[in-house]
């Protein structure tokens, strides 16, 4: 069945069979309090509000038989798949790898590496362990996504203009049409959340489409 958003610049017409529901990093590290989001000075009440709106809607997803994609920014134990550059830029308390509040930063199977409890995977559902900020990028998932038929991608998660925005237009130049649910994304920069959304929508959907979660509950069946 064919569907409609309401959404901007112009409507977006998507099948669920068709379509992924994809939530982006809600892992503990960057979205708890305590974890390594916050140890970097980060406001993580920013990123908590989200929650109970990417509830909604994954709730709604999953009843509508939606497929669901979870990404989490994760390493290996042994750091083989984190370039030097990516460890070693700058100079933060905590590199990857580092012991941190919820164990290794960024290491798989860490605890702060899972996804939040509220969110949490549940059988069926794909999991990726992504190396970089974009959920292609030495994953696999566009042959996965291929092999099931999916053309739609709905986009939640954070941060919004870091693996969120960089995802997107990965998916993009892969010829996936992609929507950000607005209220279900957000940034530790208010102004970078608000800049990203602006690019994605620009130049008649240059990079895809943008809508409030209302938008997408209000068109599934
Ligand atoms: C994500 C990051 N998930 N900001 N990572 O956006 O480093």
């Amino acid at each position: 069945m064919s569907l409609t958003i309401a959404a901007t610049p112009f409507a977006y017409p998507f099948a669920v069979q068709s379509t992924a529901l994809v939530i982006i990093d809600m892992q503990r590290d960057f979205v708890e309090p305590g974890g390594f989001g916050e140890t970097l000075g980060n406001d993580v009440s920013l990123l908590t509000a989200i929650v109970p709106a990417c509830q909604r809607v994954l709730a709604a997803w999953r009843k509508a038989g939606g497929l669901v994609v979870h990404t989490r920014e994760a390493h290996r134990a042994d750091l083989s798949d984190c370039p030097p550059a990516k460890r070693e830029r700058g100079n933060p308390s905590l590199r990857i790898g580092d012991e941190g509040p919820m164990g290794r930063i960024l290491v798989a199977g860490e605890p702060g590496n899972q996804i939040i409890a509220a969110l949490a995977p549940i059988e069926g559902e794909i999991v990726v362990n992504k190396p970089g900020k974009g959920m292609f990028y030495a994953t696999g998932l566009h042959e996965t996504l291929q092999e099931l038929g999916i053309s739609h991608l709905l986009f939640m998660g954070v941060t919004t203009e870091v693996c969120v925005q960089t995802s997107m237009r990965e998916a993009n130049d892969r010829g996936y049409d992609g929507l950000l649910l607005t209220d279900c994304t957000e940034s530790y920069f208010p102004e970078f959340k608000a800049a990203t959304i602006a690019m994605v929508h620009a130049q008649g959907a240059i990079v895809g489409w943008t809508a409030e979660s209302a938008q997408l509950l209000s068109a599934l069946p």
